[in-house]
């Protein structure tokens, strides 16, 4: 370590160093006591006994938690060729022509990340999803997709489960090597909430691909082609996957009084997609407003219009959006976004097992082992319990989603959202501000992150007693939400039909907004310079998928270091006992590398001495550990 400070050390490096540099640097003799990776995981959990994980905010002590059901997938089955094989064989022009042709539906399962997105707050582990992966991808080879990563869970791996994201990627690409994996991209704010650098998003987009994506589902949140149109081609230059080109829908064109979101305007849309270099088209119904008869009028109308296959998502928040695939699927969709049964339904996707029998009499059917699928499905009913915090508490399919138009995956973050403002028992408002802020705003798509800037204006309109008229009539004393702000500079881009020019200005003030792409104002990124400066920072051995994680997340990323090195990977940690820690005399095994596992055993808890700290009891492989501790409450 004395010889690590002194080549660290910033004099040193700079060679303008004397004879009298040891002599003068009496820091070089200070060690940092460094600890094992046993001895940082006790930490972590003796943290949870004591103070509890900060993340659950209201933990239900008297809560039963059923171990989840292991029901041995046949892993030593080989993983059969599936779509992954295919792409690799026949390039992404060639395998997007087999894929229109095909007449079998196709499916993508979500649940590694739109169903916990929707329903879980993101929270899903991913631990909990490489105990299952593999068995997966062995008994239902003939997946479509999985879609596995992007959209918010990159910020919420990093942010609150400390986990790395690419790391979670990377082991999911290992369990499933045959089936194509999918993400979630937002044009050009990545997987933030902001515009980045194009040579920021490009390199990502390379990273990502080489870590593992697939398919590269592009969207940008006012269907701005501008903001799509340099990820298509990122994805065309940097990667052998596929570029979805992505529709958001939002409105309904079956509605005469609707007129901003109409049938012309999604197939012109779909075009330019086309015309933009996308394999694929993808109709994002984030909200899940897409009806059945809509969708007869939608998909017929795009086949006609585009050569492209139509890969279509929804919501099933108005419980109405099996009959919506189906008509869709009738109507020539080529592959539709379903999440297991336990992890379906409310915000989250359709139930794929139950619409895998809808279809069985079909022509268009393809066959699954239903036996099997409900398997699945059990097991993920079983680890859903350990994320009871995180349930959003609807508890039925809702009409009202017409109305408020929220997105499912925004659904489950805005309650705890307005819960952590002190507004739980307004929560009927909200959604009723929501909905009028959209037309403030001038009806506007909302998906993240247009859906976030909607929602922080519908809390701060509602905690301060606030209504959307007080805005246009004493709109000057306002002080808006810094999202709000950015959003009519012109930041995430231009809606459709443009900013509704009096309120631009009440909520801009003396600010000028621009028009042109929001990317074009910012530096790009200078990755040699960056990236050196990056490890000199956090260590020389941290990863260049790390530096993008900096990048994007810079706040984030910094507190996910410190945590990794205070505490190292907790994502190898059982999720029971990463949110809940250990039960007194409980033992358990953590598998903490390949082929390396602790036993720790949870003995007692010491009192809190003078200085907050509690001494927390260990058995580590049998022998003693104590672990100090400081009482937070
Ligand atoms: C995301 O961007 O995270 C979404 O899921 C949008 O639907
Ligand atoms: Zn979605």
């Amino acid at each position: 370590q004395f010889l690590q400070n002194i080549i660290n050390h910033p004099e040193f490096i700079s060679g303008e160093y004397t004879v009298d540099f040891i002599k003068t640097h009496p820091e070089l003799f200070v060690f940092k006591k460094r600890r094992d990776r046993a001895t940082k995981m006790l930490s972590f959990l003796g943290d949870v006994i004591v103070n509890g994980n900060p993340d659950v905010k209201h933990p239900d002590k008297d809560k039963v938690l059923r171990k989840p059901t292991f029901f041995g997938s046949n892993l030593q089955q080989p993983y059969q060729k599936g779509t992954k094989d295919l792409l690799t064989e026949l390039g992404p022009e060639e395998f997007s022509k087999w894929l229109r042709n095909d007449k079998q539906i196709h499916y993508t399962d979500t649940t590694f990340r739109d169903a916990h997105q929707s329903l879980l707050a993101t929270r899903m582990r991913t631990f909990d999803m490489l105990k299952i992966a593999e068995g997966f991808a062995k008994d239902h080879p003939q997946t479509f997709s999985m879609e596995v990563w992007g959209g918010a869970t990159f910020d919420v791996c990093l942010r609150f489960l400390h986990e790395d994201p690419w790391e979670r990627l990377a082991q999911i690409r290992k369990s499933v090597p045959n089936i194509l994996l999918q993400m979630l991209l937002r044009g050009s704010n990545g997987v933030g909430y902001k515009a980045y650098p194009d040579n920021l998003i490009e390199a990502f987009v390379e990273k990502s691909w080489e870590t593992g994506v697939d398919i590269f589902r592009i969207f940008d949140s006012l269907n701005w082609m501008k903001s799509m149109e340099p990820c298509i081609d990122f994805v065309r230059k940097r990667t052998k996957g596929l570029a979805e080109g992505t529709i958001c829908y939002t409105g309904d064109i079956l509605n005469p009084k609707k007129t901003k979101y109409t049938l012309e305007y999604y197939l012109q849309l779909a075009k330019q997609l086309e015309d933009a270099g996308a394999h694929v088209l993808a109709v994002k119904d984030m909200a899940g407003l897409l009806k059945p008869y809509a969708a007869t009028e939608l998909i017929t109308a795009l086949r006609d219009t585009v050569k492209l296959p139509i890969h279509l998502h929804t919501h099933d928040t108005s419980s109405i959006q099996a009959a919506t695939y189906l008509k869709a699927i009738e109507a020539g969709v080529d592959v539709v976004d379903v999440a297991l049964g336990s992890m379906s339904g409310l915000t989250s996707q359709p139930n794929f097992n139950s619409v895998v029998e809808m279809m069985r009499t079909h022509e268009r059917h393809r066959e699954f082992d239903q036996i099997s699928l409900n398997k699945h499905s059990n097991y993920w009913e079983t680890v859903r319990e350990y994320y009871y915090p995180f349930e959003s508490g609807l508890k039925a399919g809702t009409a009202e989603v017409y109305r408020h138009e929220i997105p499912g995956g925004q659904y489950s973050n805005l309650r705890p959202q307005a819960i952590a403002l002190g507004l739980g028992d307004k929560w009927e408002l909200i959604k009723e501000t929501y909905a009028e802020v959209n037309q403030l705003f001038g009806d506007v798509i909302k998906v993240t992150p247009s859906s976030k800037v909607v929602g922080d204006m519908a809390l701060y309109l509602v905690s301060n007693d606030l209504t959307t008229v007080d805005v246009l009539e004493r709109g000057e004393q306002i002080s808006f939400p810094e999202s709000v702000q950015s959003f009519f500079r012109g930041d995430l881009g231009q809606p459709v039909g443009g900013f509704p020019k009096k309120l631009q200005e009440i909520v801009l003030k003396d600010d000028k907004p621009f028009t042109d792409r929001p990317n074009e104002h910012l530096e790009p990124v200078d990755f040699d310079k960056e990236f050196a400066a990056f490890r000199k920072r956090f260590g020389e051995n941290c990863s260049f998928r790390e530096f993008l994680s900096y990048q994007l997340y810079p706040k984030v990323y910094e507190a996910y270091h410190e945590h990794y090195e205070l505490y190292s990977d907790v994502s190898k940690i059982p999720t029971r006992l990463f949110f809940y820690g250990l039960q007194h005399g409980e033992e358990a095994i953590i598998d903490i590398a390949r082929g390396k596992s602790i036993v720790i055993k949870y003995q007692s808890m010491g009192p809190v001495n003078e200085d907050g700290m509690r001494t927390v009891f260990f058995k580590l492989n049998g022998q003693t550990r104590n672990i100090e501790v400081r009482d937070k409450s």
